[in-house]
């Protein structure tokens, strides 16, 4: 399109938006996907199934095919209608080419209330194709197939042309397409984990539909997986409790829609016997981190249709308090998934929902399921009631308990515990705290630290299991008080960054299983109750090497894995040295401590993100928690490595 056919009266948005071309993009991919990091490079995947998923949630789709090949390529398949073919009448060329030439074409095209495109990844087909080096584009269409092609960011190759024939059938598009490395500067490598749990997710939040994942790189093949869950929802909040003992057979679940405002709702929820809470809100098929409409309609209404039914039903007296949103937190997994024509999420990170008009219909569909569901399950709303009262008293313990460690210890006063070998530097900026397994390892470390600004707090023996503890049992914890004290930013929901006084909070345990399940606790720990330390970047796991190669009194190298050891080996040839195997931290002396874990010039520290705590803390819920199979078959399985758990 040239700037002379624009016609001045009618100059729309869109007409702008059309005439910013695909150059646009490439320009400034960040404007359209957010990011070029490896987040970004996902973002094209998803952008490009859930087109497909789109014309399943039409009802012409059943199944989806993504797969990663040769170096890096991705392909979507499915099995709908297949794209239109014919000459679009605004742009004079095919439709499939307006749809990845032209910006925000996508949505115009297809029919169906619930689309899940042109929400918060829904930049359009045309910002994947701008963004590839190349990209095919197959139609089985009417006994046809169609093929297009694509090359140096969305410039046509070949335009729309008939390529053979299939049976009548046979229906549905296929798009291909390598991400371009000069726009994915950090590289165009695709994580299979990222790929496998979204599929999975995809899989649970739309049900009946199937997704399969195939992984054949020019250099890694992986098994197939295929993933189809009739149940949807239901069984996603299965899933999350599978190592959880539920406290009723089946999970809760409903569904409806508002034909006014064309919104959807699913609900299903389940009660379990432990004390935390595991509840995910969607829209769209897009997680909403931090909730929004969908979340408080849910919340509200569980909470007033619960508590009238207790009031009627006299497990709560006329002037007994109402069990609060907390009380009824404990144990609870849900999902709540709604789908909106037209999203506006809000917030600094764009996570939450904020649409208003989606709260009367969660109240509605959800609310009237609950009621009735009671009135049905009277064994069951017993139960859940008597959960939520025992919360209730647990909670006015805890805060009576709260109130007295927070006297005993004066967690505000900037008392340091005994124990705490403290730093120098007042600049938290600089200070690192090392929370360190066992007195041995404590001394080596107080020892070979720089005390200008590397504090030290041994901690002895295992700290509680936080799973079974409820809050007051916490605050008796003598290690957990020390900790309080000494990171001095409050706890819980009173965390107040600004006073932490260490920006790098380091656990460092030995490099074995004791020392594996100690940091798993500790990460279960601070995610329960110094979740924003994660989420800001506070923690990190030290990396103590695992073997010293040495001649003599002189130390060669050291290895911090057993891969490391073998290239060491390797690049040692004929040299004879000997090898001693650290089992803990004990075994070295302060200034091996120094130079190997210590020294910021040669440490290495691993970052701690949410995604490992929650990782932790699926693994810690297994080894904790109540049920007995999962558990035993888990430390079969990883005796030598706990690491990477789906969630
Ligand atoms: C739209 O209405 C007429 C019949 O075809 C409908 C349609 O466009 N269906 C459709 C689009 N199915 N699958 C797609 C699709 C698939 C991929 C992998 C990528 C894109 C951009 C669209």
């Amino acid at each position: 399109m040239s700037n002379t056919s624009i016609n001045h009266d009618n100059y729309t948005s869109d007409d702008i938006q059309v005439l910013e071309g695909l150059e646009a993009v490439r320009k400034r991919p960040g404007m359209y996907i957010g990011t070029t990091s490896s987040t970004g490079l996902h973002h094209l995947v998803w952008e490009i199934i859930d087109n497909s998923v789109d014309e399943a949630l039409a009802g012409y789709a059943t199944q989806i095919d993504v797969s990663v090949d040769g170096n890096d390529i991705i392909t979507v398949k499915d099995n709908g209608r297949g794209m239109p073919v014919e000459i679009h009448p605004k742009t004079g060329v095919s439709t499939v080419e307006t749809i990845f030439t032209v910006l925000h074409a996508g949505g115009k095209f297809g029919g169906g209330a619930y689309k899940v495109s042109g929400g918060l990844h829904g930049v359009g087909a045309s910002v994947v194709n701008a963004l590839s080096t190349w990209m095919e584009v197959t139609v089985h269409k009417d006994g046809k197939i169609f093929l297009i092609r694509f090359k140096d960011g969305g410039k046509v190759d070949q335009p729309l042309t008939q390529i053979g024939e299939c049976d009548k059938d046979d229906t549905g598009s296929i798009v291909r397409f390598k991400a371009d490395p000069e726009i994915f500067k950090e590289g165009t490598v695709y994580d299979f984990k990222i790929l496998f749990d979204r599929i999975r997710q995809m899989a649970f939040l739309n049900k009946g539909i199937r997704l399969s994942l195939s992984w054949e790189k020019e250099d890694e093949h992986k098994d197939l997986y295929s993933f189809c869950y009739e149940g949807g929802i239901k069984e996603y909040v299965q899933f999350l409790d599978e190592n959880e003992t539920r406290l009723f057979e089946d999970v809760m679940y409903c569904d409806g829609a508002d034909e006014k405002t064309s919104i959807a709702v699913e609900v299903a929820l389940q009660y379990n016997t432990s004390y935390t809470e595991k509840v995910y809100s969607f829209c769209n098929n897009i997680f909403t981190p931090d909730g929004g409409m969908h979340l408080d309609a849910f919340r509200q209404t569980l909470s007033r249709v619960i508590n009238n039914y207790a009031k009627e039903n006299k497990f709560l007296k006329a002037d007994d308090p109402n069990l609060t949103n907390d009380d009824l937190k404990e144990g609870l997994t849900a999902i709540i998934s709604v789908k909106h024509p037209d999203p506006q999420y809000e917030g600094q990170t764009k996570g939450k929902l904020g649409n208003a008009e989606v709260k009367p219909v969660v109240n509605k569909i959800f609310g009237d399921f609950l009621k009735r569901f009671l009135l049905e399950n009277p064994d069951v709303a017993k139960i859940i009631i008597e959960k939520a009262k025992s919360a209730s008293e647990a909670r006015l313990a805890a805060q009576k308990a709260r109130e007295n460690v927070r006297r005993k210890d004066d967690f505000g006063s900037g008392n340091l515990p005994t124990k705490l070998k403290d730093c120098a530097s007042r600049d938290a900026s600089i200070c690192e705290i090392y929370i360190v397994e066992g007195n041995s390892a404590g001394g080596s470390a107080q020892q070979g630290r720089d005390s200008n600004f590397q504090a030290v707090l041994p901690l002895r023996g295992k700290i509680l299991n936080v799973e079974k503890a409820r809050l007051h049992k916490i605050f008796d914890n003598a290690e957990i008080r020390m900790m309080i004290q000494a990171f001095g930013c409050g706890f819980g929901e009173e965390i107040d960054i600004s006073k932490l006084r260490y920006h790098k909070i380091v656990i460092m345990t030995d490099a074995d299983v004791d020392g594996q399940h100690i940091s798993t606790l500790m990460l279960t720990f601070l995610y329960r109750y110094f979740k924003p330390l994660i989420e800001g970047g506070y923690v990190y796991l030290a990396m103590p090497p695992l073997y010293k190669l040495f001649k003599g009194q002189k130390t060669l190298r050291y290895c911090y894995s057993d891969e490391e050891l073998e290239l060491a080996k390797r690049d040692f040839g004929d040299e004879k040295y000997d090898v001693q195997r650290y089992k803990g931290l004990g075994e070295m002396d302060p200034s091996q401590l120094w130079e190997t874990t210590l020294d910021p010039e040669h440490r290495t520290l691993k970052r701690v993100t949410i995604e490992d705590a929650i990782d932790a803390d699926q693994v810690f819920s297994m080894l904790m928690g109540d049920e007995v199979e999962p558990r035993k078959n888990f430390i079969i399985e990883n005796a030598h490595f706990v690491k990477n758990l789906d969630i």
